[in-house]
């Protein structure tokens, strides 16, 4: 059975588990952001990152409605052209839901990407995305953390993958323009310096919200996870269907294990994700049939 569940056929109320209100997001009293102090050096990026096919050119926001909506505007400027920002005021999850962050505590970023720095599969491309933010959270944690990857699009923390955190976010946004070569914008955001009152509340089954910094119990350098984020997006996007899809394969948590997907109009389908296709599709086994999701929300079930 195949099942195609595009973006463009969801209704926003279907998998909108919960729209964060408009309320800011504000530290417990007595405790102290631990992202205060932690600034971007835009400079620093620009020359680590200068030639690089990924951050060759930075533009940097103090604030911004969303990165997506930032880096779309350049439509078929440089492709690999990186927007940065502090903060978001509409920042933008999958299927209009919002994604939430205070000032100065996050990575907010935005990739704009066309022609041939394209994978030939499009739908690799959150596998580009989200393999690289862990690829990011390994360089900065010095090893000390163990990121995994949640199809589609969820960067975890262990400990064990059921009950693992949400640090990650990234979000695909594909343009088409006629005979025009496909334009994407990657967008991932990262949490970095959050203090536990400072992330979103989360209702299961999504994951619960961490940040690197509550993770390590020391404040990450946001510079060089830009520059690390960077880095590992041009080395992902330079590997070949085959090896990007294997390193994907190794990162996936999803993998092997018992999932409910939430599919629109239709009841959650309960089965064992047992592989990703060559298009980035999560292959499912339930009630003896292969099920191809090629879109959804997948909740990790304890085995
Ligand atoms: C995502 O969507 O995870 C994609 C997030 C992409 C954000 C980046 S930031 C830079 C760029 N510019 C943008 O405007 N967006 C991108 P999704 O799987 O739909 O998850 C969204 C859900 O995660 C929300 O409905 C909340 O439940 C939860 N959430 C919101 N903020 C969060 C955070 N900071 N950390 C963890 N979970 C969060």
């Amino acid at each position: 059975m195949t099942i195609y569940t595009t973006f463009g056929t969801l209704s926003a109320g279907q998998f909108v588990r919960r729209t964060l209100g408009a309320a800011p997001l504000l530290a417990r009293s007595g405790e102290k952001p631990i992202g205060v102090g932690s600034t971007l050096d835009i400079g620093l990026a620009r020359a680590s990152l200068a030639g690089s096919p990924v951050g060759h050119t930075i533009l940097y926001r103090a604030q911004t409605a969303s990165t997506m909506a930032d880096a779309r505007a350049l439509e078929y400027g440089a492709a690999g052209t990186v927007v940065v920002a502090d903060e978001q005021t509409h920042g933008r999850g999958r299927m209009a839901r919002r994604w939430e962050a205070p000032a100065g505590t996050a990575l907010l970023v935005s990739v704009v990407l066309h022609g041939a720095h394209l994978p030939a599969q499009p739908g690799l491309l959150p596998a580009v995305a989200g393999l690289a933010a862990a690829q990011a959270i390994d360089a900065v944690g010095n090893g000390a953390l163990h990121a995994g990857l949640k199809w589609p699009n969820d960067v975890l923390i262990g400990p064990q993958p059921d009950r693992a955190r949400k640090v990650a976010g990234v979000l695909v946004e594909a343009v088409s323009a006629g005979a025009a070569p496909g334009l994407a914008v990657i967008g991932i955001g990262i949490n970095a310096n959050q203090a536990a009152g400072q992330l979103p509340h989360v209702p299961a089954p999504a994951p619960p919200p961490t940040s690197l910094a509550l993770e390590l119990g020391q404040p990450v350098d946001r510079t060089a996870l830009l520059i690390a984020l960077c880095r590992a997006l041009g080395r992902n996007l330079a590997l070949s269907p085959g090896e990007l899809l294997a390193a994907w394969r190794r990162r996936l948590w999803t993998l092997g294990r018992p999932v409910t997907v939430y599919l629109p109009g239709s009841d959650p389908l309960h089965g064992q994700a047992v592989d990703v296709g060559d298009d980035g599709a999560l292959i499912v086994e339930a009630g003896g049939a292969r099920h191809t999701v090629h879109a959804g929300d997948v909740s990790l079930r304890g085995a």
